[in-house]
C-alpha cells in the first residue's frame, strides 16, 4: 500500500522493481534517490518505510550519511518519523500487521547501518543496563533504539529481547549486576506487567539497588510513577540523559 508517492524511483537495469505497490503507481518520470535533495529524500524514505522497502531504506540511509548527516539525525528525521506515520495509519486501520511488519523490517535495516556509528562514540564508560520488552509484548524497535543510544553514551547494554517474564529480569540482575533496569511496553495490555517486575523486586528487597527506567509509546510520567519506576523516558535521547543523571547521583552518593 502506498500512502503518498512523492517521486518514482529508477530501478537499475540489473534489479527487479522491489515492490509492486510502488511499481504499480509509477508515472513515467523516474527518479534516482541520490539525485533528490535532502528534504525530498527524507520524504521519499518516509514513503519507502511505509511501503516496507528495505533496500531503498538502506540506500537512503547511506546517502544521507554520505552527505554528512549525523547518524542521530538520520535516525530521528528519516526513520523514527517515518515509523510514526506508519503508526498513525496502523491505528486508523489503513495498514495491517503484515504491512507494518515489512515497515518494521525496513526500519531495522536502516538501524542496522546506523548502529555501529551510534555506538562508536568513544564515550567514557558510564555503567551497565539490562533492557527488555515485557511479557506478552513483541515490539522491539524502540527498545533496540534505546539500547543503541545507551551503548553510544558509554553504557554496557544487556538486551533481553522481547516477551520477558519477571524471572528473566531477575536472572539478568543476578548475573550481570547492572546499574539500570529498562523495561519497554507498547501495548496497554502489557504495560501493567512493569509493576509485576518492580513489585517482585520490592518483595525480594532489591528494588532500591537499581534504577528502573520505563518507556514505550502508551506510557507517560504518571504511569511510570504509579508502577514505582524511577523515571519514564519518552524517547531514547531522554533515556540517555536520565540514565547519565542517575549515574552521576549514584557516584555522588558513593563518594560522600
Ligand atoms: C511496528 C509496530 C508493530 C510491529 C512490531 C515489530 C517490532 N519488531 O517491533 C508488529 C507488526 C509485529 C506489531 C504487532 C502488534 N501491534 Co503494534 N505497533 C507498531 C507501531 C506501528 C510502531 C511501534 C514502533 O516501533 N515505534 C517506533 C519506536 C522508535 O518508538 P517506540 O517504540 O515508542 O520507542 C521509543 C519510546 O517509546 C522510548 N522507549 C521505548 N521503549 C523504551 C524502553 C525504555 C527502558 C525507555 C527508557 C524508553 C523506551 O524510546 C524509543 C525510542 O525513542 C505502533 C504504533 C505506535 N504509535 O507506537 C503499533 C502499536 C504499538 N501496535 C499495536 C497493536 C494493537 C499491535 C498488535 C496487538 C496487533 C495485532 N492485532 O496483532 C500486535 C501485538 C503483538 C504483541 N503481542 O506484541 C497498537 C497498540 C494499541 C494499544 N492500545 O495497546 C499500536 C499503538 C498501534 C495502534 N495505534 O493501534 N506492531
Amino acid at each position: 500500500m502506498t500512502r503518498r508517492h512523492l517521486l518514482q524511483k529508477q530501478v537499475p537495469a540489473d534489479r527487479k522493481p522491489l515492490k509492486s505497490a510502488s511499481a504499480s503507481n509509477m508515472a513515467d518520470d523516474e527518479i534516482i534517490l541520490s539525485e533528490l535533495s535532502d528534504e525530498e529524500l527524507v520524504q521519499q524514505m518516509h514513503d519507502d518505510l511505509y511501503d516496507g522497502l528495505k533496500e531503498e531504506i538502506e540506500e537512503g540511509t547511506n546517502i544521507l550519511l554520505e552527505r554528512g548527516w549525523a547518524p542521530y539525525k538520520v535516525l530521528t528525521e528519516a526513520l523514527v518519523e517515518g515509523m510514526r506515520i506508519v503508526g498513525e495509519d496502523f491505528r486508523d486501520g489503513i495498514l495491517f500487521v503484515p504491512e507494518v511488519l515489512l515497515s518494521a523490517n525496513a526500519m531495522k535495516a536502516g538501524m542496522f547501518i546506523l548502529r555501529p556509528l551510534l555506538v562508536a562514540t568513544g564515550a567514557p564508560k558510564q555503567g551497565k543496563m539490562v533492557i527488555g520488552t515485557v511479557k506478552g509484548d513483541i515490539h522491539d524497535i524502540g527498545k533496540n533504539l534505546v539500547g543503541m543510544m545507551m551503548e553510544g553514551a558509554g553504557f554496557d547494554v544487556i538486551d533481553l529481547g522481547i516477551n520477558n517474564a519477571v524471572e528473566k529480569y531477575l536472572d539478568a540482575i543476578e548475573q550481570h549486576q547492572p546499574d539500570i533496569i529498562g523495561m519497554s511496553a507498547l501495548l496497554t495490555t502489557t504495560m501493567p506487567y512493569m509493576k509485576v517486575v518492580i513489585d517482585t523486586m520490592k518483595e525480594k528487597g532489591i528494588r532500591d539497588d537499581y534504577v528502573v527506567l520505563v518507556g514505550g509509546a502508551p506510557l507517560n510520567q504518571e504511569f511510570g510513577k504509579a508502577v514505582g519506576a524511577d523515571a519514564y523516558c519518552r524517547d531514547a535521547a531522554v533515556a540517555v540523559e536520565t540514565a547519565k543523571d542517575f549515574m552521576k547521583r549514584k557516584h555522588n552518593v558513593r563518594v560522600s
